[in-house]
């Protein structure tokens, strides 16, 4: 049987690498050998994509290889889906959690993790999708009540609209607390903007919780 090291470096690999079929095998070999998919996620296949996208940085890579890149993350990430669901039992609902990825940014990859990982912990997510305008999220946070409002922003070029959705939902009287993710958000932009910030989608959930009062 292949170590766990093993398989979260074929799934890094296969991401950086551009195998499609490496990386959805190794998907498969993570769910059959029980490594938390969480980890698989976490420690392979986004390792493999920061990879690239600091390559293309770079100008190592071309847009289309980064396009094909994220495919693949998606492609790998619907093998885990289904052992990240079940690797949470709650289904009573924990709170209501509006998220989507702010105006003018259509990366997603990041957000619809967070998703899936929200809705594991029994949280009812509202999920805007990507390029979602401002007006969208405080019509969605009061049509729904929601106890928590996310955004998620990878461009510095979009990051100032995580600021308009916080200042949009208390104008609109929301106080539900706002978090922001991604990797253009920070501690330091969260706090002097108001909001919460979280580094990745196992602490989203975890503050997501501890600020409804649930515990971690
Ligand atoms: Co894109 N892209 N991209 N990209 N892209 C980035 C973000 C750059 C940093 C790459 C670079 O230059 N180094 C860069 C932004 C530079 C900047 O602003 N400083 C960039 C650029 C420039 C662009 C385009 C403009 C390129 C072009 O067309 N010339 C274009 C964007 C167009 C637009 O949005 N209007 C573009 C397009 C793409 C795609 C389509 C090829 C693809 C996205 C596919 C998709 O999302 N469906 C893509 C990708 C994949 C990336 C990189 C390589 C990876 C992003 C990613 O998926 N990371 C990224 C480089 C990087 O981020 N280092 C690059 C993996 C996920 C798991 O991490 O950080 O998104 P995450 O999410 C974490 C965490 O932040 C947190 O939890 C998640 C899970 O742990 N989290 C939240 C996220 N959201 C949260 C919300 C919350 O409330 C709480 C926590």
């Amino acid at each position: 049987m292949t170590d766990k090291q093993t398989i979260l470096s074929e799934l890094e690999n296969g991401v950086k690498s551009l195998q499609q079929e490496a990386a959805v095998e190794a998907a498969k070999k993570a769910v059959a050998a029980g490594v938390s998919p969480v980890e698989a996620i976490e420690h392979g296949l986004a390792k493999g994509i920061r990879e690239v996208g600091e390559k293309f940085e770079r100008k190592e890579m071309f847009v289309v290889e980064l396009i094909y890149a994220a495919t693949i993350m998606e492609e790998a990430i619907k093998v885990l889906e289904p052992a990240l669901k079940a690797s949470k039992e709650k289904r009573h609902s924990t709170g209501r959690f509006v998220l989507g990825t702010v105006a003018g940014d259509i990366h997603d990859i990041g957000k619809n993790l967070v998703r899936i990982m929200l809705e594991a912990s029994g949280f009812e997510v509202y999920d805007l999708g990507k390029d979602a305008p401002t007006e969208n999220f405080i019509a969605k946070a009061k049509e729904v009540g929601a106890s928590l409002v996310g955004t998620s922003s990878l461009m510095t070029t979009t990051v100032e609209v995580q600021k308009e959705v916080v200042d949009a939902l208390r104008a609109a009287g929301i106080k539900a607390p706002a978090m922001v993710g991604g990797a253009a958000a920070s501690d330091e932009w969260a706090k002097e903007i108001g909001a919460i910030y979280a580094s990745d989608a196992g602490s989203a959930v975890t503050v997501a919780k501890q600020l409804l009062g649930k515990g971690a």
